[in-house]
């Protein structure tokens, strides 16, 4: 199988183990890479840490990262430099949106909201991207996640839908300027997985039925199956690959 073996990954985003980062960073352990986690505020460190000891590899590197502060993000990259060195890629996992604008009308977002959902959800992406670039020095490869109503109007998901697109045309634009550093930059277009952050998602159970239903593979999208086209994203396999975003869903973005 796959080996990731001496590759350094940092992995942004595991609040707990349904978290799909946390999908990610299984499937990472089980190619040999070693992990490097970042959270968001101070309530997650433990939690954070006690997962990341529950793995098969040393993952030793556990740092906060509230990328909503740009020194944070700074002072979270000079630290993994001075502690690590060279990074071989990085999986963006971050997102957030007021819960009262995950339901109703998408007209009805005010600027504060707008703005607070495009800078965690988005922007974020582009300001860890260049400081990860200067530990970067072999190349590699950037992930983030989005969804499929970044693409196409699906009900609920409001200004998170215009954050995703933002985020995936956040994606080509870096892929354009990083290439010439060897560094690949994709996304993965994740079915819907419950997870804390769906928990604000309105009518979560019949957007899950509706794709047991009409969805090809006929079944929901799990934490692992992203987690396995994650590895194949940032390892070598994919060295032809960027400014793409793949479809971790079931086949559902085909249908209807
Ligand atoms: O159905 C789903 N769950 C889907 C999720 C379908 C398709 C895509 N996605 C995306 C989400 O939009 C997000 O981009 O996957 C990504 C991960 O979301 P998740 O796994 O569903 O949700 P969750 O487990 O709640 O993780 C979201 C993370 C949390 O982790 P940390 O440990 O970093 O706190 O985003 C974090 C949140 O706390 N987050 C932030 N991280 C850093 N700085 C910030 C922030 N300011 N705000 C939120």
């Amino acid at each position: 199988s796959l080996s990731l073996e001496g590759k350094t990954f940092v992995v942004m985003g595991v609040a707990n183990k349904r978290s799909i980062a946390w999908g990610i960073a299984r499937s990472l352990d089980k190619a040999g890479a070693t992990i490097i986690f970042t959270y968001a505020g101070e309530r997650f460190e433990k939690s954070v840490r006690e997962l990341a000891d529950s793995l098969e590899g040393s993952h030793k590197h556990v740092l906060p990262c509230d990328v909503t502060n740009d020194e944070d993000i700074k002072t979270c990259f000079e630290t993994i430099q001075k502690e690590v060195g060279t990074i071989h890629g990085l999986a963006h996992c971050i997102a957030f949106a007021e819960k009262e604008d995950l339901q109703g009308e998408y007209l009805n977002t005010n600027r504060d909201n707008f703005l607070l959902a495009h800078n965690i959800s988005s922007y974020s992406l582009t300001a860890v991207s260049k400081e990860a670039r200067k530990l970067m020095t072999e190349g590699g490869s950037i992930l983030t996640l989005t969804y499929l109503g970044g693409e196409r109007i699906l009900q609920n998901y409001n200004v998170m839908g215009v954050a995703k697109a933002s985020l995936e045309a956040s994606v080509r634009y870096l892929a354009g300027d990083l290439g010439k550093d060897g560094i690949r930059v994709n996304s993965i277009s994740a079915g819907p997985i419950r997870t804390l952050s769906a928990k604000g998602i309105g009518d979560f159970n019949s957007i899950l039925k509706e794709i047991e239903e009409k969805a090809p593979l006929r079944k929901n999208t799990t934490p692992e199956e992203v987690g396995d086209t994650a590895v194949f994203l940032l390892s070598d396999y994919s060295r032809g690959v960027t400014g793409e975003n793949i479809h971790v869903d079931s086949g559902y973005h085909i249908v209807g």
